[in-house]
């Protein structure tokens, strides 16, 4: 039987919540660069300037832990000498973390940890990664276990890839993390090489539209994606060795697989590569302040995640449909795993309400659904303050 222990309301010990530390974790957007990371290539994500709030203490105790959400009014308690299981459940997140910390330090105790979020649940702005950093984060200062940001963001990972069961990349954690104020960061996911490029928008903003549709299999469509691409590279390494991702793959080599691939696997590496070339292309367009060819690559990139990597749906090809003969608008695509979740708009300002409006009409006409709609501005990465 499992020792972990849910409650429903808050215990009376999170009333009036006094804290030792406090942690702000931000959710990321990706301005370009979906499903790249995990095979080795580009993306050009950042933090958002919004975020959940954890606040941590000590409690006196070797084993024992508690935690609260006050946004989801529930919470957990389990003890850390005891073997940790899964919930099913967002407190998964949490328990593979501490699991991780367990393993590489061995020196926690037990804490209190109180949890307040703005970050919508399946909108593809990854609150998954910044509770998951926020957390470690926090337990890695109170406890003064002294892992460095790079370990922060790869046990996390490593926490949602082994204990949560979602194959990601290292994107989300990378961005939550290391992200700076009013930059967006090209990290190469081979050798972690990053660039930090001053995120200037002109008379243009991120405007994220949230479809609130997470459809079912996300989770293993998004495995199976990740499958396919390493179905290709096993068969691809057979007979060309030092090919070990489709990072070391050119589109000469790709051709010449073709008839040993799938249409299927085909379509997905040649999604990849040309996905990859469109990073590296954007990065260098906001660096020139080329905004109308950045957003032309949006485009190409929602293009190519419909058709060749097939993770769109309906509701968000809707939105970049209805984006496209407004010239106001330079770019749109849906943002992160897909299946659901958001659009993010490169935007001129001063049609942002009038967009707005007639886009959130338009939608529910067609679906039935409420569109969530805000802008977003690149903010820093997790920031740990002791109180
Ligand atoms: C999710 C994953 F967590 C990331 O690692 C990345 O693969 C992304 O989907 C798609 O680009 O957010």
């Amino acid at each position: 039987m499992s020792h972990i222990r849910s409650f429903e309301r808050k215990p009376e010990v999170f009333e009036d919540f006094q804290a030792d530390l406090k942690v702000e974790s931000p959710g990321r957007i990706n301005l370009i660069g979906e499903h790249t990371d995990y095979n080795k290539g580009f993306v050009l994500p950042t933090a958002i300037n919004k975020k959940i709030f954890l606040r941590f203490r000590k409690n006196d105790t070797v084993n024992f832990c508690r935690i609260y959400s006050q946004s989801l009014d529930k919470g957990f308690e389990f003890r850390l000498d005891k073997f940790i299981t899964k919930t099913g459940g967002w407190e998964d997140y949490l328990l593979g973390v501490t699991q991780e910390l367990l393993q590489l330090s061995g020196r926690l105790e037990g804490f209190d940890c109180f949890i307040e979020s703005e970050l919508p649940v399946g909108a593809g702005i990854s609150s998954s990664a910044a509770l998951e950093c926020g957390f470690a984060g926090g337990l890695n200062s109170l406890f003064e276990l002294n892992l460095s940001d790079m370990q922060i963001v790869k046990l996390c990972q490593k926490a949602e890839n082994d204990f949560v069961g979602s194959n990601c990349g290292i994107m989300d954690q990378f961005a939550s993390v290391m992200s700076r104020k009013d930059h967006v960061i090209k990290i190469d996911c081979q050798s972690l090489e990053t660039e930090f490029i001053p995120a200037s928008f002109k008379n243009c903003k991120l405007l994220l539209l949230n479809t609130n549709v997470s459809h079912n299999l996300a989770d293993s469509d998004y495995n199976s994606r990740r499958e396919e691409c390493e179905a290709a590279i096993e068969i691809i390494q057979s007979t060309k060795l030092g090919i070990t991702s489709l990072r070391d793959l050119t589109f000469e080599a790709l051709e010449n697989y073709k008839e040993q691939l799938s249409p299927k696997m085909y379509d997905r590496c040649l999604y990849v590569l040309k996905e990859n070339g469109r990073v590296l292309a954007a990065a260098n367009a906001l660096k020139s302040g080329n905004l109308q060819t950045f957003g032309k690559l949006m485009y190409a990139s929602h293009e190519g995640l419909q058709h060749h990597y097939q993770v769109s749906c309906k509701e968000l090809d809707f939105l970049v449909d209805f984006s496209r003969d407004r010239e106001y608008i330079l770019g749109s695509r849906m943002m992160g795993g897909g299946f659901g979740g958001c659009t993010i708009n490169l935007i001129e300002e001063e049609h942002i309400k009038t967009y707005i409006e007639q886009v959130s009409e338009a939608y529910f006409k067609n679906f039935n659904i409420e569109l969530d709609a805000f802008t977003v501005m690149p903010g820093e990465g997790t920031q740990i303050s002791k109180i």
